[in-house]
């Protein structure tokens, strides 16, 4: 970045920062962006002219609402939740629902800032959304998270709708809840329609769904290295998260030849030095998708194995780091670490699980580096595919879903690379995602004139 540009932005940044105070996630997800944008905004004079930037750092609306629902207990609980509408100009509202105590509106516009970049990415008819709620789902039981889950739908149902908004799953999000939305928005409206994506496969749901995030990321990753002229055979590799990401991440580069060592929950990381395999994977299943237990448990199963309480896992030696859990959950230190250990690539299953200056260092470190909005595109790219089985009203098989997103996947990587190369041949992907995610909602932007 020259002087010149790094004034530029710090004065752009200097504005939003004072329209949207406090909201230290949002601004990192912004300045990631405008860092990248900036000299390419500064060569294509209609965006500047047309203010494109600062349009697009403000989303369209976000409603904000109480939900009241009452516990086992007979106590009446309050949470807040919201729907960050951030950008539909190039379709319909599209993105996850995240119930988690860390949810705040700087968390939802980070998240839905980047939605619009990564769906413009995908190739598909979709605009850029958020939301979720300060709810915490652990510890639980299945009647409260289904109050939960109808109390928050009698509002969120006005302002949802397949041609309008169409929410997902995300972190505390997963079959369970979207089905208990699912089920009474129907009710609510009447209508059987495509509102809500990763529903179950007998009300209109998706093969490949559930996997498509995790799926999707090792594709990316197995991209970026054949354009190096290598592959995922023998690599070694370590997962963070033990949740929906992690979980098929592990299982497609298993599949791949590669082998996992590690994965983690917010109690710590396992570290398997003979690999996680599909066995002991079928395991992390059951204890997390089905037993909600804790990944610590792996040890008592698999004693091989040692745990590492409130620990991440990136200072295990291995070729590639797939960071699948949560924001910020790999810092600068963790980035001189894994380059000390020789990492080769390092690609994004989670949304910004990278700090700001650890891209930069794994960036200047030449380490491929597949950013969220691409890497982790796969999951609404089926969801995507979801909406249009549903408006056809058709299944289709497995392989044809799993091609369809092997293709979008392809897709990207080649439109990261058109506007990310460097001369020296090094693909910079952060700035290719950037630009390419950007283009295509911008030129929308344009035509619709002052909107
Ligand atoms: P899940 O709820 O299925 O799993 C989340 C995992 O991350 C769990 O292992 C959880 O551990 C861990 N985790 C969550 N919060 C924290 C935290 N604050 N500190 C440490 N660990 C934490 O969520 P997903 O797998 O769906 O989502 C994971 C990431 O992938 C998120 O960044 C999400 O935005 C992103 N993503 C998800 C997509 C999807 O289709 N689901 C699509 C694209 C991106 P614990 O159980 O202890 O909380
Ligand atoms: O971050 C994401 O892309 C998701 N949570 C999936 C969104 C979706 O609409 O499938």
């Amino acid at each position: 970045m020259t002087n010149g540009v790094r004034n530029e932005v710090d004065i752009f940044m200097r504005g939003l920062i004072r329209r949207n105070p406090g909201e230290k996630e949002f601004h990192q997800a912004v300045r990631e962006v405008v860092e990248t944008l900036m000299p390419y905004v500064n060569e294509h004079r209609k965006y500047k002219d047309a203010q494109i930037l600062e349009r697009m750092t403000e989303p369209d609306r976000i409603i904000i609402f109480r939900v009241s629902w009452e516990d086992d207990k007979g106590n009446i609980r309050a949470n807040r939740a919201w729907r960050v509408q951030f950008n539909n100009s190039i379709g319909p509202y599209k993105g996850g629902l995240r119930f988690h105590p860390s949810v705040t509106q700087s968390v939802l516009k980070f998240l839905g800032f980047e939605q619009v970049f990564k769906n413009s990415l995908t190739g598909l008819p979709m605009g850029g959304a958020k939301g979720g709620s300060n709810f915490n789902p652990k510890g639980k039981s299945e009647r409260e998270v289904m109050r939960f889950c109808q109390s928050l739908m009698v509002e969120l149902h006005r302002h949802i709708g397949e041609d309008t908004d169409v929410p997902a799953g995300d972190i505390g999000v997963g079959a369970r809840e979207i089905s208990y939305l699912f089920g009474f928005y129907k009710r609510l409206e009447n209508r059987f329609t495509g509102i809500l994506t990763g529903k179950g496969l007998a009300f209109g749901g998706s093969l490949v769904r559930t996997e498509a995030t995790g799926y999707g990321c090792v594709y990316f990753c197995e991209n970026m290295l054949k354009h190096r002229g290598d592959s995922l055979q023998g690599k070694t590799c370590l997962v963070s998260g033990s949740g929906n990401v992690a979980i098929y991440t592990v299982e497609k580069a298993t599949q791949l030849g590669s082998k996992v060592l590690t994965m983690s929950d917010s109690g710590g990381f396992i570290h398997d030095p003979d690999g996680i395999d599909a066995e002991k994977l079928a395991f992390v299943k059951d204890l997390k998708e089905v037993r909600r237990g804790r990944i610590a448990e792996y040890t008592t199963k698999y004693p091989r194995a040692s745990f590492h309480e409130k620990k991440r896992p990136w200072n295990v030696p291995g070729d590639i780091a797939f960071p699948c859990a949560t924001q910020n959950e790999l810092d600068l230190q963790d980035a001189e670490q894994l380059l000390a250990n020789g990492v080769q690539a390092v690609c994004e299953g989670a949304n910004m699980p990278t700090e700001l200056d650890a891209v930069h260092a794994l960036v200047d470190g030449k380490v491929l580096f597949g950013p969220a909005k691409a890497a982790n595109a796969g999951g609404v790219a089926v969801s995507g595919l979801e909406q249009s089985q549903n408006a056809l009203r058709l299944s289709w098989s497995r392989e044809e879903v799993d091609l369809r997103l092997r293709t979008i996947m392809k897709d990207i990587h080649e439109k990261c690379i058109s506007h990310g190369e460097n001369g020296d041949g090094y693909v910079n992907y952060v700035r290719g995602a950037n630009i390419a995610g950007f283009v295509k909602v911008a030129d929308a932007m344009l035509a619709y004139g002052v909107v």
